[in-house]
C-alpha cells in the first residue's frame, strides 16, 4: 500500500521538475539586453535658494532609473563629459565573473577621464528587489546616483501580493556647496568634513526648507491600494529613519533579497542600504508626509540634524474649498537622533523568507575591527593642516590598517597582470592588537598603520567574517559594505565578540542576506558567505566620510579550478591610467 502510494507521487514530481526546467529555459531565453548611455555632465541645479553647477547622468538628478528582469543583462555606456575622473558601481550587483564592470576607482578599473568613455556590462543572476547605482570615485555620489530596480523574471511573481503601484524613494544628502570642494576642504585641514545642508527625497529637501516646498516630491496612493516603496539610502554620510504619517509599513526586501514580512512604523537605513515596504492606502484620503532624518550614533560629532519630506497623496482626496489652502499634511513621529534601541529592535526583525543554505561549516575565519582614529599631527605638516581634535588629523582603519588606493593601476588589473608593488597581501585577517574595542582605548593604539593591503581568500572557501566596532574616537554604527557578494548576517551584538558565548546565538536556519551590514554602534555583527566569485572585491564602511579616512579593505578571491570559475578577461575599452 505504503509503496503504491509512493509510486503514486512520482509522475506528479517528475511532472513538477519538468514544468521548473521547462518554465526557467522560457524565462531564460526571455531575457532581455538593456542598453543605457550614462552621459556624465555639469548641470544647473537649483536647490534651497541657490542655483549649483553638479555633476548629474543625463542632466537628471537623482539619474535614470534602470528597471529590469532577474536574469537580464544590462550594458551602460559611460561618457564622461564632466571635469572629474568618474567610475560608476552597481551596487549590489554580483557581478559574478565580471568583476571589471564593478566601478570602485583604483580597485577594478582606473577611472574614467575626462573626455572618455567606458562600457559596463553585466547580467543580473539570482538577485530580485531594489539596487542602486552611483558613482564610485571622489565624492561625485553626492549627485551622481539612481535606482536599479530588479523583477522577478518574467511569468514569475512577488512572493507577495502584487503591489497595485512601484515608487523609488531615493533618500540622498545635499550640499549647498560643490561636494568636491568639501572633501578637498577636509582633506586639506585633517577635520570633518562639513555636514550637509539638506537631506533629500528624490532630489528635493522638501517643505521644511527654504524655498523648496513647490519641488517637494508627491507619492501617489489610491484608498485601498498597495504601493510597493523602494527606499534607498544614497546618503553620503548619514544613517536615516524613514516613516510615513499615519501608515504601517510591511517590510518584504532588503538590498536585492526578500525577507519574511513584517510591520514597522519605521525603518532605519544606513547608507548604501536599501528596503523595500509595502503601504495601504487604509486612512482617511488626505496628504501624509514621509519623512527622514538622522540616525546618529556618534557621540558629539555635529550632523545635520533636518528633516527631509514628501507627501503620500490620496488621489481621492477631498479638493479644498475653493480660496482655502490644502491642509498640512500629517507628519510621522521619528525616532530621536540616538535612538539606538529602535535600530536594534528593527535589524533583529531581519529573517529570510525560508530556510536557507547559510555555510554551517566555516574555511576561513576573519575578525575585523573598524574604526576610527588620530593621527599625531606630521612634522612637516602646518598647524592648519591638523585641525582634527586637538591638533591630530582624522584616520580610521580595518585591523589596524587606514586602506590607500593605488593611483597608478587599479588591484584587479595589477592582479591579472602580475604588476609587482601596487598591493600586498599581508593584510592582517585578526586585530594585531587585541584590546577591549568598546572601553577607553589607551591613546597609543589610536593611529593605525597607512597601506594597500589586500586579504587573499581561497576560492570557493567559507567565510566568515566578524566586523568589531571600536570606540577609539567614538563608537558608531558603520554600514560595511561587500562588493561582488551578498552574505548572511548570522548575529549581530553590543560589546565585544566573544565566540565561546555568542557562536551559540547564531541563527543558521532563517538569517537575512544582504550586502551591506550596519554594524551596531558598541557592537558587532558576524557575516557569512562563500567566496564563489573570483575578482578583487573592495569591503568598506559606506560612510564616504570613512572611506576617504581609510576604513576599507579589498578581498582578492583568486580563479577556481572549474568552467565558468575565473573571471572573464578585461574589455578591451578598459580605462588605463
Ligand atoms: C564649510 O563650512 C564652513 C563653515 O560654515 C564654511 O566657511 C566653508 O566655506 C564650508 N566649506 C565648503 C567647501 O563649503
Ligand atoms: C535636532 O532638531 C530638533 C528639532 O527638529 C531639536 O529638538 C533637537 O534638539 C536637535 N538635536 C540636536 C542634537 O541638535
Ligand atoms: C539622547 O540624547 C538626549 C539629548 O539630546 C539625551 O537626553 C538622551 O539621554 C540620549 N539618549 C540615549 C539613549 O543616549
Ligand atoms: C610630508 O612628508 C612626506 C614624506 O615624508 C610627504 O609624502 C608629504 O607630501 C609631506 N607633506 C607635506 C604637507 O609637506
Ligand atoms: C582634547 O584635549 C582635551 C583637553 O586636554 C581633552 O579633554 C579631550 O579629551 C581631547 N580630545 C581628544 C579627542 O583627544
Ligand atoms: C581613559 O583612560 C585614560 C588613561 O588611559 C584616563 O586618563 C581617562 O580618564 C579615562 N577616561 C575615562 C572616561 O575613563
Ligand atoms: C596600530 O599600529 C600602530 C603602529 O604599529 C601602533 O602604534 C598602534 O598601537 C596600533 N593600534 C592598534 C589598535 O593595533
Ligand atoms: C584621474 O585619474 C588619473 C588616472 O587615470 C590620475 O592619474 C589622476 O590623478 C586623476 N585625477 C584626479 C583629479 O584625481
Ligand atoms: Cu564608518
Amino acid at each position: 500500500m505504503e509503496a503504491l502510494k509512493n509510486f503514486g507521487k512520482c509522475p506528479i514530481i517528475f511532472l513538477a521538475v519538468f514544468a521548473l526546467l521547462a518554465s526557467t529555459l522560457l524565462s531564460l531565453a526571455n531575457a532581455k539586453v538593456h542598453e543605457h548611455e550614462f552621459v556624465i555632465q555639469a548641470t544647473p541645479v537649483k536647490r534651497l535658494c541657490n542655483t549649483h553647477s553638479a555633476i548629474t547622468v543625463n542632466g537628471q538628478l537623482p539619474g535614470p532609473t534602470l528597471e529590469v528582469n532577474n536574469g537580464d543583462t544590462l550594458i551602460v555606456k559611460v561618457i564622461n563629459k564632466a571635469r572629474y575622473n568618474v567610475t560608476i558601481h552597481w551596487h549590489g550587483v554580483r557581478q559574478i565573473r565580471t568583476g571589471w564592470s564593478d566601478g570602485p576607482e583604483f580597485v577594478t578599473q582606473c577611472p574614467i577621464r575626462p573626455g572618455d568613455s567606458y562600457t559596463y556590462r553585466f547580467t543580473i543572476q539570482g538577485q530580485e528587489g531594489t539596487l542602486w547605482w552611483h558613482a564610485h570615485s571622489s565624492w561625485l555620489r553626492a549627485t551622481v546616483y539612481g535606482a536599479l530596480i530588479i523583477r522577478p523574471r518574467e511569468g514569475q511573481g512577488y512572493p507577495f501580493p502584487k503591489p497595485k503601484r512601484e515608487t523609488p524613494i531615493i533618500l540622498a544628502e545635499w550640499w549647498d556647496a560643490n561636494p568636491i570642494d568639501v572633501l578637498r576642504q577636509a582633506q586639506q585641514t585633517g577635520a570633518a568634513p562639513n555636514i550637509s545642508d539638506a537631506y533629500t527625497i528624490n532630489g528635493q529637501p522638501g517643505d521644511l526648507y527654504k524655498c523648496s516646498t513647490k519641488e517637494t516630491t508627491i507619492v501617489p496612493i489610491d484608498s485601498g491600494e498597495t504601493n510597493l516603496l523602494r527606499v534607498i539610502n544614497a546618503g553620503l554620510n548619514q544613517p536615516l529613519f524613514f516613516s510615513v504619517a499615519n501608515h504601517k509599513l510591511i517590510v518584504v526586501g532588503a538590498d536585492a533579497s526578500y525577507l519574511k514580512p513584517f510591520t514597522t512604523s519605521v525603518i532605519m537605513l544606513g547608507p548604501g542600504q536599501t528596503t523595500d515596504v509595502l503601504i495601504t492606502g487604509d486612512q482617511p484620503p488626505s496628504r501624509y508626509y514621509m519623512a527622514a532624518r538622522a540616525y546618529q550614533s556618534a557621540q558629539n560629532a555635529p550632523f545635520d540634524n533636518t528633516t527631509t519630506t514628501a507627501i503620500l497623496d490620496y488621489k481621492s482626496a477631498p479638493c479644498p474649498a475653493k480660496g482655502t489652502l490644502a491642509p498640512k499634511p500629517l507628519m510621522p513621529l521619528l525616532p530621536a537622533y540616538n535612538d539606538t534601541n529602535t535600530v536594534t529592535a528593527f535589524s533583529r526583525s531581519f529573517r529570510s523568507p525560508r530556510r536557507v543554505d547559510a555555510p554551517a561549516e566555516i574555511d576561513e575565519n576573519l575578525f575585523f575591527t573598524i574604526g576610527l582614529g588620530l593621527n599625531n599631527c606630521p612634522p612637516n605638516f602646518s598647524k592648519n593642516q591638523c585641525q582634527g581634535p586637538n591638533g591630530t588629523r582624522f584616520t580610521a582603519s580595518m585591523n589596524n590598517v587606514s586602506f590607500v588606493l593605488p593611483n597608478s593601476i587599479s588591484i584587479l588589473q595589477a592582479h591579472h597582470l602580475g604588476v609587482p608593488g601596487v598591493f600586498t597581501t599581508d593584510f592582517p585577517v585578526q586585530p594585531p592588537v587585541k584590546f577591549d574595542y568598546t572601553g577607553n582605548v589607551s591613546r597609543s593604539l589610536w593611529q593605525p598603520v597607512a597601506g594597500t593591503k589586500v586579504a587573499k581568500i581561497r576560492y570557493g572557501s567559507r567565510v566568515q567574517i566578524v566586523l568589531q566596532d571600536t570606540s577609539i574616537v567614538t563608537p558608531e554604527n558603520h554600514p560595511i559594505h561587500l562588493h561582488g557578494y551578498d552574505f548572511y548576517i548570522v548575529a549581530e551584538g553590543f560589546g565585544n565578540f566573544d565566540p565561546k558565548k555568542d557562536s551559540s546565538k547564531f541563527n543558521l536556519v532563517d538569517p537575512p542576506m544582504r550586502n551591506t551590514v550596519a554594524v551596531p554602534v558598541n557592537g558587532w555583527a558576524v557575516i557569512r558567505f562563500v567566496a564563489d566569485n573570483p575578482g578583487a572585491w573592495i569591503m568598506h564602511c559606506h560612510l564616504d566620510v570613512h572611506i576617504g579616512w581609510g576604513l576599507a579593505t579589498v578581498l582578492l578571491v583568486d580563479n577556481g579550478e572549474g568552467l565558468l570559475e575565473s573571471i572573464e578577461p578585461p574589455p578591451e575599452d578598459l580605462p588605463l591610467c
